[in-house]
């Protein structure tokens, strides 16, 4: 059924409407209104819905003052809502039931956890010189991990990766699959797949069976780097990563290199930098020595790169391993690796 339409009719309708409108103390009551009247089943809605049975003449007249009277019933309900709202939050606040000049309850947002923010600068630091970024496996195979490192079976510098085995025994007997000791292996995933030039750069998880202690978890990353091309020289590897040491350390830095052994570099080196906090002249960060060691590095061994298919008379290339937690601790001051990991949000909070 629908109401009998008449521009009378919308007249009356509207101003019952709004008469009773102004008597309303609340939003229930408001809302019941709304229903009585703009409803599915309100007056005013069965009056619109009419007005499609009725001459083109009545449509016209009839329509328009029932569409004009919705406009004026929908703008005086928004008025009225919002006075009865300013109402009751006046009430609250005079009754002191509530302090409305209080600042709401922040939203509790997240941020970047430590290594996160690390791995980024160390990226962007070497994206800037010309790397690309790449990501590889962290359950490896041996083949990749060390053999492939110039690191045969029973070779003793397997001793200086504590492998996490995984249990799975192949059909020769052997157990070939592991937790990758360090992102290296991704150099030789690189060059099976990549003909010279390569400048990459590989940041990702490693993991160790080694006890947990203020400078070492089982679990850690590693950003792996790897240059090579015809004429590559140590040259590049010193200018690369003293301008990385500069980006990540500040423009004061100096570095050192030592002589340092990995079987999969040659000759190879550890890199220093003078201690930010004393600049070199011994502290308790650089434990009194003036020099804080950040990466292992060298230059491609002839046999690594053989082994990836690459012709070493031709090709020569530098490679450098860091961990990320170890440089944000230097370079944030924290003094146990084991709270990257805990959990702790005294400890996340503070980045
Ligand atoms: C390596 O793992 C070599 N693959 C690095 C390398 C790459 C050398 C390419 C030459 C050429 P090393 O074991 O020293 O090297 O580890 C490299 C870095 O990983 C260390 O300097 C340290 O910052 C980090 N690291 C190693 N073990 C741990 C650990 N248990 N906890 C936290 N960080 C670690």
């Amino acid at each position: 059924m629908t109401e009998e339409a008449s521009v009378g009719r919308v007249e009356e309708v509207k101003s019952k409407a709004l008469d009773e409108l102004g008597s309303i103390e609340s939003l229930e009551q408001l809302e019941e209104w709304r229903i009585a009247y703009m409803g599915r089943r309100g007056q005013l809605t069965q009056i619109l819905r009419g007005v499609g049975s009725l001459s083109p003449d009545e449509r016209r007249s009839i329509g328009a003052a029932a569409n004009k009277a919705k406009a004026t019933l929908e703008e005086s309900l928004t008025q009225r809502e919002q006075a009865l709202k300013d109402a009751v939050v006046a009430d609250l606040s005079e009754s002191g039931a509530i302090d409305v000049t209080l600042p709401g309850w922040p939203a509790p947002l997240g941020g970047l956890h430590p290594t996160t923010r690390i791995v980024r600068e160390i990226c962007e630091a070497f994206t800037f010189m010309g790397f690309q970024v790449v990501e590889g496996p962290e359950v490896e195979w041996d083949h990749y991990n060390f053999e492939m490192l110039n690191i045969p079976k029973d070779h003793p510098a397997r001793d200086m990766w504590n492998t996490l085995w995984v249990d799975y025994t192949d059909e020769n007997g052997e157990t070939p699959m592991l937790l990758r000791t360090h992102t290296s292996p991704m150099q030789a995933r690189i060059m099976e797949n990549q003909s010279p030039p390569v400048r990459v750069i590989v940041p990702g998880k490693c993991y160790r069976y080694e006890a947990t202690d203020a400078t070492h978890e089982w679990h850690f990353y590693q950003v792996e780097g790897l240059a090579v091309d015809r004429g590559i020289t140590f040259a590049d590897l010193k200018g690369t990563l003293f301008e990385f040491a500069r980006r990540i350390f500040g423009q004061e830095r100096k570095v050192r290199f030592r002589c340092d052994y990995f079987p999969f570099v040659e000759p190879g080196v550890d890199m220093s930098i003078d201690c930010f906090a004393c600049s070199g002249k011994g502290c308790r960060i650089c434990s009194d020595t003036g020099w804080i060691e950040i990466m292992g590095a060298g230059m491609v061994h002839p046999k690594v790169l053989e082994a990836a298919g690459y012709d070493h008379n031709i090709y020569t290339g530098f490679a450098f391993g860091m961990g990320p937690e170890r440089i944000a601790m230097l370079k944030y001051g924290i003094d146990d690796i084991r709270l990257f990991y805990s959990n702790d949000l005294r400890f996340l909070k503070q980045f």
